[in-house]
């Protein structure tokens, strides 16, 4: 790890010799940033437990990087498209919380396209009382936050939100969003009790109208469980065409959640596989219906606390029994597309097998 200049301001020290080496091998953004001067305006950061995510946030696939960190401003990198030019600049993009004045510690960030954009937003989830934030990619690798309009801030304020995966749990092809919690300071009346850190999981159904609604109460048994949740690994373990959810609480039961509802709708299961067979992390892939309209998601398996996700990309079609167009872009830009794909079942889409 190489010494930073000290024109470089004490905020991209304390952040990224918080993980030294361990993200970045070869030290890319210490090259880049030194080479290019870049400078930090307007944020300040101080300390704790740095939640980071590299994710191209614009259509252009340029580089960018979400930093999301305890007890600081939540704020994102973004690298213009190269080829990269003298004046490379880093845009701030996000800011704290709305519903709450202050600062927000942020346990965990997910990225996935909410809406018809192939933009990729943002999720993250944060301390009790502070209500998990929202923020919409315009395509340019800006972010509109949606915390309060979308209701999420508002709805996961009594929580301490750690693993989650926007998922669409009922296939309706609009993803919704499920969030185990836990505190970390004992629970006030109960610091009698060995672990008094509970709290309940919680479901949120996207609306499609940009707002969500909490179905926590009509999710089942295992939603009316109060228990310190920590991780959440989000996959189909039953291969029946719906995502189930497998919890990890901290001192207690690791929980299995089958979903029974998602495959009462259409449904496209795709592993999407290199050359070699691997899973192809990174893919974007979108699903083509006849009138046009795309669904876009990405491979991969990453983005939930302390867990990894089945890298198999499962869409839910809704009601529409057409089959539709799958278009693949790889991840070295190549892109590739299959017509006419069976759907209701899992298929396996490989490299140079389509056109
Ligand atoms: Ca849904
Ligand atoms: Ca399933």
């Amino acid at each position: 790890m190489k010494a930073l200049s000290p024109r470089y301001s004490t905020l991209l020290e304390a952040l990224f010799l918080a993980f030294p080496g361990s993200l970045f091998p070869g030290d890319l953004l210490y090259d880049v940033t030194r080479e290019r001067g870049i400078h930090f305006v307007g944020v300040g950061i101080s300390g704790g437990d740095p939640v980071t995510y590299v994710v191209p946030t614009h259509t252009s696939e340029a580089a960018a990087i979400s930093l999301t960190n305890a007890q600081s401003v939540t704020f994102a990198l973004r690298n213009p498209p190269p080829p990269p030019s003298s004046d490379l600049a880093v845009t701030v993009t996000a800011s704290p919380n709305p519903v709450v004045s202050g600062q927000n510690m942020t346990f965990n960030v997910n990225v996935s396209n909410l809406g018809p954009s192939v933009a990729e937003d943002l999720v993250m989830t944060e301390l009790t009382g502070q209500g998990a934030n929202l923020y919409v990619n315009d395509g340019s690798g800006r972010f509109r936050d949606a915390s309060a309009p979308s209701s999420l801030g508002a709805l996961s304020l009594p929580y301490t939100g750690w693993g989650t995966t926007w998922f669409d749990f009922d296939n309706d092809g609009w993803l919704d969003l499920l969030i185990v919690n836990g505190t970390i300071v004992a629970n006030e009346r109960r610091t009698n009790q060995p672990f008094p850190y509970d709290q309940r999981k919680v479901l949120f159904r996207n609306l499609g109208n940009g707002r969500f609604e909490n179905v926590t109460d009509r999710a089942g048994a295992a939603f009316t469980l109060s228990e310190t949740g920590r991780g959440a690994a989000f996959g189909d373990i039953d291969n029946d065409g719906d995502v189930d959810v497998v919890v990890g609480n901290d001192a207690g039961r690791l929980r299995l959640l089958v979903n029974n509802i998602g495959n009462r709708s259409h449904w496209l299961g795709m592993r999407i596989v290199g050359k070699e067979g691997r899973d192809m992390l990174g893919a974007r892939v979108a699903v083509i219906r006849s009138d046009g309209s795309k669904l876009w998601r990405r491979v991969r398996s990453d983005g939930s606390y302390g867990s990894a996700n089945d890298p198999r990309v499962l869409v839910g079609l809704g009601r529409s029994a057409e089959t539709p167009k799958v278009r693949v872009q790889w991840p070295s830009g190549h892109v590739e597309e299959w017509s006419d794909v069976a759907i209701d079942r899992w298929i396996t889409l490989k490299e140079g097998s389509g056109r």
